[in-house]
């Protein structure tokens, strides 16, 4: 048994030194990293799937699992306002902006912290996204009032200020700890 627990010690020794690298690599999990989680709904109040947010080296991982949602390219931020009131949720406010950019990945002013890729539904009304978002904070993530993840009728084209003519809003969540 005692060997069994030195062999252990030693390779998570091996693996650690074999990872170091990743210390400053962006996306890396943070040991015991703060999540939040925005349990997304329509203007009817219909459960439509989940966003997290996770702290990671570098910034903030955003997962979003979406289900029972039209099929199609559909937009998709962080808002900078945690309300989502039916039936347009115009109460989250615009983009998660802290920085002061330009919408979109493809905009050479861009992006906003709140651009996140398009969400992609299937036949089977199931999308999901997961990327890093680059300098995001959970301290500005849930600031005192708070932020939404919001999906969009149409696809964002990555590029027009200030939403990428990604249209109305279709469902929000507000992310919270829990
Ligand atoms: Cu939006």
């Amino acid at each position: 048994m005692r060997i069994g627990i030195v062999t252990a010690s030693l390779v998570a020794t091996l693996t650690l030194a074999a990872c170091d690298h990743s210390k400053t690599e962006l996306g890396t999990p943070t040991p015991g990293g703060a999540r939040a989680v925005a349990m997304l709904h329509t203007a009817d109040g219909t459960d439509v799937g989940r966003a997290t947010a996770t702290e990671v080296s570098g910034g903030l991982r955003i997962t979003v699992d979406a289900n029972a949602m039209p099929p199609g390219m559909h937009g998709a931020h962080i808002h900078m306002t945690g309300r989502c009131d039916a039936p347009d949720f115009a109460s989250a406010g615009g983009h998660w902006n802290p920085t002061g950019m330009k919408h979109g990945a493809m905009n050479p002013q861009g992006p906003h912290e709140g651009d996140l890729p398009n969400l992609v539904i299937g036949t089977d009304g199931r999308g999901t996204i997961g990327v890093t978002v680059p300098g995001a904070t959970m301290a500005g993530l849930l600031d005192a009032d708070g932020s939404a993840l919001v999906v969009h009728a149409k696809p964002d084209d990555l590029m027009t200020d200030p939403s990428g003519n990604s249209g109305g809003r279709v469902a929000c969540g507000v992310f919270g700890t829990s």
